[in-house]
């Protein structure tokens, strides 16, 4: 087998590194009869909504997509983008990435209905906000050009807090946070500070106000009529990979933070939220869930909201 697997990420980086562990763990259980090369972000042609596409078609078997790239295709998908909404605590978020069933059943088989089948979900770490401006309060988005991925919702969210959000692709941020087309951006610290975004922003606050979930995805033709051998060598793999990638974003979100601060030539101020300041947030981050409810979804992505939330209820 030869197959291709297709990362929104570049080497070093949380998505990147988890396909070639996985690839290399998949090379070396079958033997060596299984190849999976491995795609940085950027090596493939288009933008990570592209990507997503080249999936669906069958040209890759694999790819590493966040839900926030496929808004405008499987709106349930944006139910990550619901701030506050998952346990502050990483470690009971990858819980429940792990075991909800609103999750890995109902929102899963939305996916595959459009050819795109998650096998896994995983936090890359807890989202910060990074501004040529401090961002303290909801007054502080007032007019601010906030960079999003392409979600109707993430927009909503945005516009929420006084914002005025517009979607880029990762490729074009760094320039066009330097060159001031947008004002800021969220993201876990790992890549905020690998993708060098501190160096054209002089504020990042700590606002935990969302964890940044990737999914694992394959094109469901192809899973499906693999041997089940080998289907159950990948399903295998992929749980194998959930500890791990969850140690491998906690240590570079961690680590890569002292570099941020410790970054004298990009100094970079960095606000960190008290809980009171995050409850203003939190109070018109709420509502968006109605809007989830009432604006994005049908009756199956309200059920499946429904069951998430009693599922985090039961872990908090
Ligand atoms: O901000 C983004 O769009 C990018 N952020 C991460 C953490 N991974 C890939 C994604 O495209």
């Amino acid at each position: 087998y030869d197959w291709r697997f297709a990362t929104e990420e570049e080497p070093g980086q949380v998505q990147y590194e988890y396909a070639k562990e996985f690839a290399d763990l998949i090379h070396e259980k079958s033997d060596g009869q299984i190849n999976i090369d491995v795609y940085g972000f950027g090596e493939l042609p288009g933008s990570e909504v592209d990507q997503v596409e080249q999936l669906q078609d069958g040209l890759l078997e694999f790819a590493i997509v966040s839900p926030g790239f496929t808004g405008g295709m499987v709106a349930e998908g944006q139910v990550f983008a619901l701030q506050f909404l998952f346990p502050d605590d990483q470690e009971k978020t990858q819980e429940i990435l792990n075991t909800s069933e609103a999750l890995n059943t109902q929102l899963a088989g939305m996916y595959e209905a459009h050819d795109i089948k998650p096998l896994a979900f995983f936090t890359e770490g807890a989202m910060q906000w990074t501004g040529n401006r401090e961002l303290r309060t909801p007054e502080d988005f007032r007019g601010f050009k906030m960079r999003t991925q392409e979600s109707p919702l993430i927009m909503e969210s945005y516009r929420a807090y006084g914002a005025d959000p517009s979607p880029l692709s990762w490729s074009e941020l760094y320039t066009s946070l330097d060159r001031g087309v947008v004002d800021g951006q969220e993201n876990p610290i790992f890549f905020i500070e690998d993708a060098s975004f501190h160096e054209v922003q002089d504020h990042m606050t700590i606002s935990n106000h969302n964890n940044y979930v990737a999914m694992t995805t394959v094109n469901p033709t192809f899973y499906n009529e693999l041997p089940e051998d080998v289907r159950a060598l990948i399903d295998e793999t992929v749980e194998e990979m959930q500890p791990r990638v969850f140690e491998m974003q906690k240590e570079m979100n961690e680590s890569y933070l002292d570099l941020i601060k410790n970054d004298t030539d990009n100094p970079t101020e960095v606000i960190e939220l008290t809980e009171e300041e995050r409850e203003a947030f939190r109070e018109l981050a709420v509502p968006i869930r109605d809007f989830f409810r009432d604006e994005v979804v049908g009756d199956e992505g309200r059920e499946m909201l429904e069951l998430l939330e009693q599922e985090i209820a039961a872990h908090e």
